[in-house]
């Protein structure tokens, strides 16, 4: 048996495990054996001929992995280790026959791990599962339609969800949204619920579009970034050339992180030679404050507090330059007098011990930021995933605000999204919030009646299939019951649904809790040759700067029997009886994608106009930005400073009990999600393992802990649930005392479906409140 294919049950790590921390450089030569060893692995030469040279390139294919933007002036390999890591999972030469499914049933294969899984590479043919003999059998493709059409059918609309993960297209996932409505439900959930939802809320109320306001060549005209919670190196390691450039112009990078990780600290670019050849690397961060977990919104108030207080000290001076851009703040915001009496009010020793950071050091941040006539706000999970995780980004505008940071060249505040087209599926109508979506346009288009009641969210859907309200799941993508909270309560309730359906390429967890009827429809993934009637096919995504792109499948699809995405929609949506009064052109649609990107503009004129001939523009075209221009689309029509509710992102009530540590998961460099490629996280160290939970040497020694003793860790809540994760080996690590780390997904058993944000509901998987419990025996 080879090491991967070695029964190591779910939860847990492979063998030959270690710990210790790592001395190079994110990017350089670890990088390029990362990647000799993946293809190896997967057996994707094919892929990497093919695609690799075309990723991200204007006519290529864009990056499966994660949304960062794509240059028009692209570098000659406009990929990463971990796009080029995607590349290689979709791109495998291992295929899941009906051999497979013949030798193992459901409940064996729930013992396998994630990696395991995935790891036999792609499905092909469309199954069935079998309830008595537990296992999942082929099934034709028109058999299966009319099936889940018939199920559909007997449903009841509200009780039947339409999760979509964030990388299908704009195109599949326009049509998904149109089959669910015209179905009856906006039951329309996505991953983003679980992600960039706080940003969503938080910068629409403050500046009236819930996206970012900064595009690529602002990273080339700014005077300072202000880096927040965000991995660059692991996550999003294309943007390392922009920060590199900075760096090297001398732009100050200001780096909020209770970890110090390697990406933020030192980058080699594998792209030049010289950085690979010698021992030379590039800073990445100029400055690093290592934070307190959930201490973001003490230290914005801090760094704003120092500006306040430095622009009074000038005021009373009668000094020229105001350190406030008063101007910007009369003409553009409301809510500035309140925000200014917060701080006021707010004392420096609260600030400090919430944040972590003293005040010379919050100072001297103000000073940089003030020193700049332009600066970049970048944030990511560190900020969303918290249940300030909204006040959090608030926080941002308020700093944004402070200086006109926003509409000028060089600023701007810059969520980095997650999956490839996860900011776009929000722009054609994914979204359970039925405000958000053009209901009245798609009503005239297509003759039918939307339904008006807001649907369900992540949570929403967690509580629902718990309490028995939900019945129905069909997943365009991902492995919801692998992402979302408390993981023992979700599988233990799953399989009472009627139906679940899940559109995939490759098999997961959540394929393995079956509802009473359940199907696999295996689809094409963006880098292979998608043809209609003979016709390639094109398809388009929107990156983290709004920039739309058209994308083009390169290699030879896996196998024949494989539809795509478009294909499998309309085809169900072809099968439900319901959907049929209204006037859709379905199979139209999926002989030409560019029928469905002619609906896509027909339902949203402005944002998408002359999409299809647009399509290849390079650096892809950019979405109307009302924040660029300075036109506020909020309630008052302006920008709008908020007061923060508390000082700190975590359940404050959970701060000073007895023993409890704040957890939060992470990812590693050798996962993309749920999706597992290896056991490597050469930036944190770690090997051959996920099973560790990363410690303050201070805290191992409060709790008498030594490197590599086992411990279990048990979620901190008297709701009367148990949630326990064992067999963890403690790595000390530079993490700030009272919190520890562990990976997500194996962690999310601990994390209950009601911690999460206020007002966005994005579970708070950065801090979920655990104590320590030592296991007998194991030590
Ligand atoms: N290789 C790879 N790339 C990916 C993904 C992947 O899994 N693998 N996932 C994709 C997806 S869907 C997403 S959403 C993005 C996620 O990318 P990120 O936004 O980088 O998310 P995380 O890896 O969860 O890490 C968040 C960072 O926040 C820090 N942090 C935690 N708590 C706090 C806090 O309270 N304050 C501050 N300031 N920082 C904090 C952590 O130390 C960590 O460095 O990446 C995308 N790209
Ligand atoms: N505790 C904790 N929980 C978290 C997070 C965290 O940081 N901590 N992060 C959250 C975040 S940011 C996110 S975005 C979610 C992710 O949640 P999801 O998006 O649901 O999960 P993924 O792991 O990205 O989904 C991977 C699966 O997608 C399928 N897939 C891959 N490519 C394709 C394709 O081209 N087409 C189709 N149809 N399917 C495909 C494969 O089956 C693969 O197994 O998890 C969230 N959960
Ligand atoms: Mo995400």
């Amino acid at each position: 048996m080879t090491k991967t294919d070695r029964d190591a049950g779910p939860y847990a790590g492979d063998h030959q495990d270690k710990a210790s921390p790592y001395e190079g450089s994110a990017g350089g030569w670890g990088s390029v054996r990362a990647l000799t060893d993946i293809f190896a692995r997967t057996g994707a030469a094919t892929a990497a001929a093919t695609v690799l040279p075309r990723q991200n390139k204007t006519g290529g294919v864009a990056c499966v992995s994660c949304a960062w933007a794509k240059p028009a002036d692209s570098h000659t390999f406009e990929f990463c280790e971990n796009g080029a890591k995607a590349t290689a999972w979709e791109g495998t030469s291992h295929k899941i026959d009906a051999g497979f499914f013949a030798d193992h049933s459901v409940a064996a294969l729930r013992r396998w791990s994630d990696h395991q899984l995935e790891n036999k590479g792609r499905l092909v043919e469309p199954m069935a599962w079998d309830p008595e003999s537990d296992r999942y059998r082929p099934i034709p493709w028109e058999q299966a339609f009319a099936e889940i059409g018939a199920h559909l059918g007997r449903l009841e609309p509200d009780s039947v969800i339409f999760y979509t993960s964030g990388r299908a297209s704009l195109e599949a996932s326009y049509m998904y949204q149109l089959m669910a409505r015209i179905y009856g439900t906006n039951n329309l959930p996505d991953s983003s619920n679980m992600c960039h939802e706080s940003t969503s809320v938080g910068l629409k109320e403050t500046i009236g579009l819930g996206v970012g306001s900064v595009r690529l060549e602002d990273f080339r005209q700014t005077h300072a970034i202000f880096f927040f919670g965000q991995n660059v190196g692991s996550n999003s390691p294309r943007m390392l050339h922009e920060l590199q450039a900075a760096s090297e112009r001398g732009v100050p990078i200001v780096t909020f992180n209770p970890l110090r990780e390697r990406g933020l600290e030192l980058f080699r670019n594998p792209q030049r030679p010289t950085q690979m050849l010698g021992a030379e690397s590039t800073p990445v961060s100029s400055h690093y404050h290592q934070l307190r977990l959930g201490g973001d919104i003490a230290a914005v108030t801090g760094l704003c507090k120092a500006l306040l207080q430095r622009h009074d000290v000038r005021a009373g001076d009668g000094s020229a330059t105001p350190v406030l851009d008063t101007d910007f703040i009369e003409r553009h915001t409301s809510g500035f007098e309140a925000f200014a009496h917060y701080l006021r009010d707010t004392k420096w020793p609260d600030i400090e011990r919430h944040s972590g950071l003293t005040r010379a050091a919050l100072e001297d941040a103000a000073l940089i930021y003030e020193k700049a006539d332009s600066v970049l706000l970048v944030y990511g999970m560190g900020l969303t995933q918290h249940v300030g995780g909204v006040d959090n980004v608030r926080m941002l505008v308020n700093l944004a605000l402070m200086r006109g940071n926003i509409g000028k060249a060089g600023a701007g505040i810059c969520p980095v999204r997650g999956h490839s087209n996860v900011q776009g599926q929000r722009s054609v109508g994914i979204t359970e919030k039925p405000e958000l979506a053009p209901l009245d346009r798609l009503e005239q288009l297509y003759e039918f009646q939307a339904p008006r009641q807001k649907g369900r969210d992540t949570v929403g859907v967690c509580e629902g299939v718990i309490d028995g309200s939900v019945r129905g799941f069909v997943g365009l993508g991902g492995n919801f019951v692998r992402a979302a909270p408390d993981t023992q309560a979700l599988e233990a309730a799953w399989p009472a649904l009627d139906l679940t359906v899940h559109i995939t390429t490759t098999l997961n967890r959540s394929h393995l809790f079956p509802g009473k009827a359940s199907y696999l429809l295996p689809c094409l993934g963006r880098t292979e040759i998608d043809e209609q009637r003979n016709v390639p096919q094109a398809v388009s995504i929107e990156d983290s700067t709004s920039c739309v792109h058209g994308s083009r499948g390169r290699k030879a699809p896996a196998d024949q029997r494989l539809m795509s995405e478009v294909a499998i929609i309309a085809h169900i949506a072809l099968a439900v009886g319901r959907l049929s009064h209204a006037k859709v052109p379905w199979l139209e649609w999926t002989q030409d994608y560019a029928r469905v990107r002619d609906a896509i503009e027909a339902t949203y004129p402005q944002r998408f106009s002359r999409f299809n001939d647009r399509l290849w523009e390079p650096g892809g075209f950019p979405l109307t930005n009302g924040p660029r221009e300075r036109i506020w689309h909020t309630d008052s029509g302006r920008a709008q400073f908020t007061v923060p509710a508390n000082l700190t992102a975590l359940r404050p009530e959970s701060l000073d009990e007895e023993g409890v540590m704040q957890l939060m998961t992470l990812r590693s460099n050798d996962q993309f999600n749920t999706t597992i490629y290896g056991y490597e996280d050469r930036f944190r160290g770690v090997s051959g393992t996920r099973q560790v939970v990363f410690m303050n040497r201070a805290d191992m020694e409060r709790l008498g802990l030594a490197e590599g003793d086992s411990v279990a860790l048990r979620t901190a809540a008297d709701d009367g649930a148990e949630r326990r994760v064992g067999e963890l080996k403690v790595v000390p690590y530079d993490i700030p005392e009272g919190c520890c780390a562990a990976y997500y997904p194996e962690c999310n058993v601990l994390l209950p479906v009601w911690h999460h944000a206020h007002a966005s509901r994005v579970p708070a998987g950065k801090s979920i409140p655990v104590r320590v419990v030592q296991q007998a025996g194991a030590l």
